[in-house]
Parts: C-alpha cells; structure tokens; sequence
C-alpha cells in the first residue's frame, strides 16, 4: 500500500496530490476519488457520448418521417371519405330519381311532374352533402343549357326506330343538310342497324365499311350510343353535333309531346311534310302551352289538338299537320329517364351519368366520370 500520486501530464509538476495521499480501498474504488482537474477524457467515454448524438439525430429523424407519411395518410384517409361520401349522395340521387319516376303512373308525362322538379333534385342536403341530378344539353350556338331533374329519353327522336322520312329530316332540320345529303345520310343509318346486307340507295354496308382505313365492319344492330353514329358513312363531326342533342338510342320510338323540345317539334313537322311556316306556327303554340303549366292529359292523341285550340286557336292547317304528326310519331308519355348525378361532400365531388328503364327500373347505362 502506498500513497496515491497523480498520474496525469503534468504529474510532477501540478501539485495537485502532495500532502493529499489517499489509500484506494474496495470499498472505495478509483470512480470516487475526487476528480482531478486535468483527468483527461477516456476514448471510450467520446464514442459514447458521440453514439448518443447519432442516435438522437437519428430518432429525430424517424420522428420527421414519420410524422410526414402519418400526415400523408391522414390527408389520403380524408379525401377517400369525402369520395366514398360523394359517390353514396350521387347513388343516391339516382335511387331517388328512380323512385320518383316508378311512382308516376298516369297516363301522361311533364315537366311539372316531380321527377323533373328542380326543388327535387338541385343540391338537397342529406348528411354532411349534397345531390343533384342535372343534365347539360348542347346549343345550337355552341354553348350550353343546365337544367335540375330528370329527363325522358322519349322527348328526342329514337335513331333505332325512326323511319326514312323522320331521319332525312332530323339531318336536314337539325343538321342543315341538304335535301338529297339527308335522304342519303338516313339510308346509310338504317343500313347501319337493320341486320341484312342488302344496301339501300344512298346507304352503306360491310363492304363499304371494310375498305376504309382503318376499316371496320357495320353493326347491323341497333346502335348502343349517339357516339356509334358518327361511324355512320357520310356523319362528320359538324352533323354530329346538329343532331346530338335531338336525338337517342332509348325509349320506345314515340316523342313525347309533352316534353320535345321546339327543334324536335320542328324535325316531326318537316317529317310529315309541314311547311316551314305552318310547323313553326304549330310549334310555337305547342311550347307557349306548355310553358304555361299545361299538359297534353288526354287519353287519346286525338283529343289533342282540340286541348291546344282550346289555348291557342289552330288553322286547318295546322290542326292537320298536328293530326299527322300526333298518328305516327307523337306520344304522351315515356319509359326511359336520364340525367347526371352528382354528389358532394367535404371537397369532394362525384359525377353519373345513367339512364334507366321504369318500367322495370332496370339500368341501360351508367358511367362514372
Ligand atoms: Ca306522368
Ligand atoms: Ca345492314
């Protein structure tokens, strides 16, 4: 045992330990010998202190990433609820409007009616959101109309069924077309659809499909969409869109005088030969009657001109022309129903266009946008 004597650098010369020996005992081991000012620090106490630093700047990081992706997943969790929202509110706007339609069992279909009743279907609230169901038509001018509620696919003329002279004056009354252009357009659409091969004057099947580039054959179907008519020989973009908004693939063939709007009042008129002066006359009072609140309610077709002279006094003329019309083209009500619904909630938005069948409320189309 001897006196303990610094061991430091400056051993010798610091002064530290003379007249301050101590005896390490195992009861008192070296770690409580009071600390010497220049007891320099061990290499192993650095890579401690410096493994520390690391594993804070580590932690502090894993916290920061963290904190980011849980963030990111939050912000995702939101919006998938807000869509998951909106798409229920656009379902079940369409549930609405499929039961508004089936509990409408007159005789008679109209814009008054609550399936096209905009208190009905623009932005109602339900939960947190709201629906809509819309439907936007083209212009002739090339902008657009919006209106709130249903619409019946009867109120257009139906391509799948109109005959020769309807669809030479759809083309030629709602599309411009040249007389002998029309005819030949309206060749070429029932060649499309009907099943045989046998080609009208004017008209176009396989063989003339087949030797287009690209070439592709012809349905000899009925038509699934308006778009499959712009594959119709001699249909370009322009009478396209004369015809678009005049025009579908659904319903049971008879427009809907009730809801036709003025260009399809004008097509039928110019289908049964009306002067363009006589049908703009008998379509004008058929719109004043129904902007006026009315309704065609009668049980028969012929019943209906006497119900708009009483409005608004018809000339022979025009009660004939009417008469033609209403026997082959003219209905009173509809069986298919369209529009687009929407639904929204918390910034999120969800859009369907659909169309179904009340009858048997079965859906004849439906897309997601
Ligand atoms: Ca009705
Ligand atoms: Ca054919």
């Amino acid at each position: 045992m001897g006196a303990w004597v610094c061991e430091c650098a400056s051993a010798g010369v610091c002064g530290y330990a003379r007249g301050r020996a101590r005896i390490p005992s195992p009861a008192q081991p070296p770690a409580h010998t009071p600390r010497h000012p220049h007891t320099p620090t061990t290499p192993l106490r650095a890579s401690a202190l410096i493994l520390a630093l690391w594993t804070l700047f580590f932690l502090a990081t894993l916290a920061l990433a963290v904190g980011a992706y849980v963030g990111a997943n939050v912000e995702l969790a939101r919006r998938f609820s807000a869509d998951t929202a909106a798409y229920a509110l656009a379902r079940a706007a369409i549930e609405k409007g499929i039961m508004l339609a089936a509990a409408d069992t007159n005789a008679w279909d109209a814009a008054g009616e609550p399936w096209h009743s905009e208190a009905e279907f623009r932005d109602v609230s339900l939960g947190a959101g709201t629906y809509s169901v819309l439907t936007v038509s083209p212009l002739p001018d090339g902008g657009t109309a919006t209106n709130y509620g249903l619409f019946d696919q009867e109120r257009l003329v139906n391509i799948n069924t109109a005959d020769a002279g309807l669809l030479a004056a759809l083309f030629e009354v709602g599309a411009g077309a040249e007389r002998s252009r029309a005819e030949d357009l309206a060749a070429a659409v029932i060649d499309w659809r009907d099943a045989d091969d046998g080609m009208l004057t004017g008209g176009a099947e396989d063989e003339y499909y087949r030797r287009l580039s690209p070439p592709y054959h012809c349905h000899d179907g009925p038509f699934g969409s308006m778009h499959e008519v712009r594959l119709v020989k001699g249909v370009d973009e322009e009478l396209f869109r004369g015809i678009r908004g005049l025009a579908t693939v659904h319903g049971t063939g008879k427009v809907n005088v009730n809801t036709a709007p003025l260009p399809v009042l004008l097509v039928l008129a110019a289908a049964q030969g009306g002067s363009r002066p006589v049908a703009s006359s008998l379509a004008a009072k058929i719109v004043r009657f129904r902007e006026a609140g009315n309704a065609f309610q009668v049980p028969s077709l012929t019943e209906m001109a006497g119900q708009l002279n009483a409005f608004s006094t018809l000339s022979g003329e025009e009660a004939d022309l009417l008469a033609r019309m209403a026997r082959r083209y003219m209905g009173l009500d509809a069986t298919c129903f369209s529009g687009t619904a929407r639904g929204a909630a918390a910034g999120g938005e969800r859009l369907i266009d659909f169309v179904f069948d009340r009858r048997d409320r079965a859906l004849l189309y439906w897309y997601e946008r």
